[in-house]
């Protein structure tokens, strides 16, 4: 199943016809600079291209009033100074003869999108159109927006195909109030926005805009407000907002569909914005979105002002809609005090109302469960943990969009059972050559266990398949590894990877699996076991923690500790290695998996036990080839035992790992402003 790229060219004939400094970013040129970088990535042509229709009368009328929508039909007939006069009565809004004409379409192109994912024909798309929406009100227009493309689509969604919740995310950079105002009494739609707020000192200076509005009656805890008080946001910032606000009420919610109101004006460069963010972190974001709603995510475009920046944005999200990996992001990644701040205060303001959010301050900080590392201070990390988002602003160093190299085979397998072939996905390449058996007993007499001619023969598929990652030839691959051999094998591959141009290598480890003895604590492998009776750290590259057991404990893991780690760690690759007696499940082995693509730059080798390998290794296989993961199944709130863990281990690792952290430093909530 496909992406699909809606676009109608009648939508750049919008311009402004009259000298307005405010209005003027909102130009024809910014769907054209999209479309044509995304044709020159070779992006383009991979979609599935969508014809746009008008949204009919009716349509709009699903959330603007009818007074409004003949208003906006009027300005067809209007001459330039009625339009302007007309403009004058909204906040930076301007209206063209086409205006109303393209509007119709933009609003279209949403429910083009959002029709032909819930039907099936595609699996995701990105609608790229003008006026954008997430501003417009019932009755109003409002920052370059006519109507709400995002809402109206929410609303056919429920009323048209019966869904129940819907996930709006607002990565735009400025508030969507619009958004907020038509769904703020309904439970049925989740709403993310984060916003340049300033303490309300930016358009559209909105008080309602603050992290403690949370929406209202029914709707209570489904509006949610990220206000950056800052400019100068980046990666960092962005993905801890991901990590520790979104996606631990996104799956605690569970949406059926994901909206995107995809404004690029959160981007490096952008004149409104201000902010730092690189277009690959829209690949991050976009990835990470895919593991909602079984994939069904639709973004339609917002903003975003600068044509150089938009574009490359727009390319890396269309890029990981159709599945490839997301290029690596430049360290360092620790998020700024203000960010901490605010996302601290969003989370506060959320958690009567998210399970996911609650941390059971009843409890003892060090239960029986706990227990401190040794004295030794933890090594530093090379770069050092320096990122102020307040600091100065360095002039916008946006080179060339380097699409990473995708590698001839996406995936590929080495399995030792007969049936190999039959539970595989399509495409997924079953590797049947063998490392040389030179090398493969060189690595063999390292290890008494793998002298046997079982272990002996997995261990030279395993090898060959890694030269294929190492290489470039390979992007990911599936490895079932005999299980009295599983720490040997392991130590095999560490030191193979770690010999050959990989500088960092991260290890996630589930099940009864020992960690190398002779692995070296110098910051090349972060060894991080989920399986541990207890959360310790004994260094910051070795961490274990138990594994939880419920759903949400299972996600406040992951989103909490493991993703934190590896985006602050910034591996080459990924091991996932689920030993003897792992306690995975098959839908939580595929969210890791897919999780673990995004850090790793979608080289991820998974070491499965062979017991479990016939079961694991076709969905294994599948999402990492970019398939969306099936769900967890229903939500169950973590147990306090488990998010005591979390709490300890982040308590530890904090100052080292900033990714972890979701509370400023103590004296920094209460600097005025
Ligand atoms: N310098 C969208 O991005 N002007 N609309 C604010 C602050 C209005 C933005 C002026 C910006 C509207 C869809
Ligand atoms: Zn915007």
């Amino acid at each position: 199943m496909g992406t699909a790229l809606v676009y109608h060219e009648d939508m750049t004939a919008p311009r402004l016809l009259w000298d307005d400094p405010e209005c003027q970013i909102e130009c024809p040129e910014r769907l054209t600079a999209a479309l044509d970088l995304l044709r020159q990535c070779g992006l383009e042509q991979r979609c599935t291209r969508l014809s746009t229709r008008e949204a009919s009368e009716a349509e709009l009328g699903l959330v603007h009033s009818l007074e409004y929508v003949a208003l906006v039909r009027g300005t067809q007939a209007l001459g330039e100074a009625e339009l302007q006069a007309l403009s004058g009565q909204y906040d930076a809004v301007y209206f063209h003869p086409s205006t109303y004409h393209c509007a119709r379409l933009a609003a279209g192109a949403a429910l083009q999108l959002v029709d032909a994912v819930l039907a099936g024909t595609v699996r995701n798309g990105l609608a790229l159109v003008r006026p954008p929406g997430h501003h417009s009100q019932r009755a109003a227009a409002s920052g370059f927006c006519v109507f709400n493309n995002v809402a109206i689509a929410a609303q056919h969604a429920k009323q048209k195909h019966g869904l129940h919740r819907i996930l709006i995310v607002d990565w735009d950079i400025h508030h969507g109030q619009g958004i907020q105002y038509i769904f703020e009494d309904d439970p049925s739609v989740l709403y993310f926005s984060w916003h340049r707020y300033e303490h309300g000192r930016f358009w559209p200076f909105l008080r309602e805009s603050d992290a403690d509005v949370v929406g209202r009656g029914q709707g209570r805890g489904f509006t949610v407000n990220l206000p950056w008080n800052q400019v100068g946001m980046g990666n960092a910032e962005y993905l801890a907002a991901f990590l520790h606000v979104l996606l631990p009420l996104a799956f605690e919610f569970g949406p059926e569909l994901v909206l995107v109101a995809a404004g690029f004006d959160s981007a490096i460069g952008d004149p409104e914005g201000q902010m730092q963010a690189t277009p690959e972190c829209f690949a991050h974001l976009t990835h990470l979105l895919q593991v909602l709603a079984g994939g069904r995510v639709c973004a339609v475009l917002e903003g975003g002002y600068h044509l150089e920046s938009l574009a490359q944005s727009v390319c890396m999200t269309v890029q990981a809609l159709l599945g490839d990996p997301a290029p690596p992001l430049l360290r360092p990644m620790v998020p700024c005090q203000s960010a901490l701040v605010s996302i601290q205060r969003v989370r506060a303001a959320q958690a009567p109302h998210w399970t996911s959010l609650q941390e059971n301050d009843s409890a003892p900080l060090l239960g029986p469960r706990t227990r401190s590392p040794d004295e030794r201070p933890p090594p530093q990390l090379p770069g050092g943990p320096v990122c102020e988002a307040a600091v100065a602003v360095p002039s916008c160093p946006l080179g060339q969009l380097c699409l990473c190299p995708i590698p001839p085979v996406r995936t590929a397998a080495a399995l030792t059972t007969p049936v190999a072939s039959l539970i595989l996905p399509p495409g997924v390449l079953l590797q049947e050559g063998s490392a040389s058996m030179e090398k493969t007993e060189a690595w063999a007499r390292l290890h008494r266990s793998l002298a046997q001619d079982e272990a002996l023969m997995a261990l030279g598929k395993l090898l060959n398949l890694l030269d294929g990652i190492l290489d470039g030839q390979v992007g990911s691959g599936v490895v079932a590894i005999p299980a009295p051999a599983a720490t040997a094998t392991l130590d095999v591959v560490i030191q193979q990877s770690l010999s050959l141009r990989t500088e960092r290598v991260l290890c996630v480890v589930l099940g009864q699996l020992d960690r190398p003895l002779d692995l070296a604590d110098d910051g090349r492998t972060l060894w991080l076991h989920i399986r541990g009776q207890e959360a310790s750290a004994l260094s910051m590259f070795q961490v274990s923690m138990p594994l939880p057991g419920t759903t949400g404990g299972f996600l406040s893991c992951i989103l909490g500790l493991v993703l934190p780690l590896a985006y602050g760690f910034q591996p080459d690759m990924a091991l996932m290695v689920l030993g003897p007696a792992h306690g995975l499940e098959v839908p939580q082995a595929a969210l890791l998996a897919t999780l673990l693509r995004g850090p790793a730059g979608g080289r991820v080798l998974a070491l499965v036990e062979e017991g479990s390998a016939v079961q694991l290794a076709g969905v294994l296989a599948s999402v990492l080839q970019g398939q969306a993961p099936p769900s967890l199944g229903p939500f169950v709130s973590a147990s306090a035992e488990d998010s005591q863990a979390l709490k300890y281990l982040r308590r530890q690792l904090g100052a080292r790992w900033g990714m972890l952290q979701v509370e400023a430093e103590a004296d920094w909530g209460c600097l005025p402003p």
